[in-house]
């Protein structure tokens, strides 16, 4: 597939997606979120592909929304409802419903909506010099792209309050200290760290991992009685695959396994 706007290649496994608006710091068009769209999907279509990379090209990962395709002076009658349901909801759904490890590599500052993006998948890696701004009041808006979600889920409703209200940048290092993040790597080392950590989990039993994702998701808004539930049947479900074979075989036989990703 062509892409415009966002570079799409696959190694080992993983299908790495580069948001590729460098001059105006891969800022959001709703052509690029239909074309991150797209490229999840056909991962998700894709046996081969066993885990995704996210990152951005040149110095900033996103600046959210691209403000300049914003329209002014609309007098009340822009539906940036509209907006979201269309640009950011559909990628955020699907890379929480993706059977699929997505890695984040933040190579820069991520605002607004990157900020968001980032922090919805599964695990994220940042360069020292990434920094995370949830920018949206400094222009009149609210957070959105499932920041009101996830932040407070990560860091607790006190700070993610203070943050989304102040829009105060937090620095990789800080983030990482919240949990927020998973690591923190020199920026020389950003690039293949992530494809290191990207590629270990396509060589991992995909569907333990899905299973795991699955598990966690439903965590963030079980009680304990149906998460329990939930465990039970995750776990019948990853004791039918090939990878749970091998994974018992391998150990017995004290060799490494190879998981298939079945
Ligand atoms: O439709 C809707 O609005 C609803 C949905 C909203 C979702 C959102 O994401 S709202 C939040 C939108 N994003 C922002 O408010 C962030 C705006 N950008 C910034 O605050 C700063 O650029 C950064 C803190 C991200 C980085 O600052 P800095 O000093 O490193 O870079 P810079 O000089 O400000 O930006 C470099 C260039 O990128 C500059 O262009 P120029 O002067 O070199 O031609 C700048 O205009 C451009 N740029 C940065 N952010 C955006 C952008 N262009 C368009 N849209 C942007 N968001």
């Amino acid at each position: 597939m062509a892409y415009q706007f966002i570079v799409v290649e696959t190694e080992s496994g993983v299908m790495k997606i580069t948001l590729n608006r460098p001059e105006v710091l891969n800022s959001f068009i709703l052509a690029m979120s239909r074309e991150l769209k797209q490229a999840l999907e056909a991962a998700r279509a894709d046996r081969s592909i066993r885990a995704i990379l996210i990152t951005g090209a040149g110095r900033a990962f996103c600046a959210g929304q691209d403000l300049t395709e914003v329209p002014v002076e609309s007098e009340g009658k822009l539906d940036l409802g509209a907006v979201v349901r269309q640009t950011y909801n559909p990628v955020i759904t699907l890379i929480r419903k993706l059977d699929l490890p997505v890695v984040c590599a933040v190579n820069g500052v991520a605002a607004g909506a990157g900020a968001n993006l980032a922090i919805a998948c599964d695990i994220v890696i940042a360069s020292e010099n990434a920094s995370f701004i949830q920018s949206f009041t400094k222009i009149g808006l609210v957070p959105d792209t499932g920041g009101t979600f996830f932040l407070p889920r990560a860091i607790g409703l006190p700070l993610a309050t203070a943050l989304m209200m102040l829009g105060d940048k937090l620095t990789a290092a800080r983030a990482a200290e919240l949990g927020l993040i998973y690591k923190v790597v020199p920026a020389a080392d950003l690039e293949s760290e992530a494809m290191q950590l990207a590629k270990a989990l396509a060589a991992m039993p995909t569907k333990a991992l899905a299973y795991t994702k699955r598990a966690l998701n439903s965590s963030l808004m079980n009680n304990l009685h149906d998460q329990l539930e939930c465990e039970e049947e995750m776990q019948r479900d990853a004791g039918r695959t090939h990878d749970f074979d091998e994974g018992v075989k391998a150990f017995r036989e004290k060799r490494a396994p190879v998981f298939r990703g079945e």
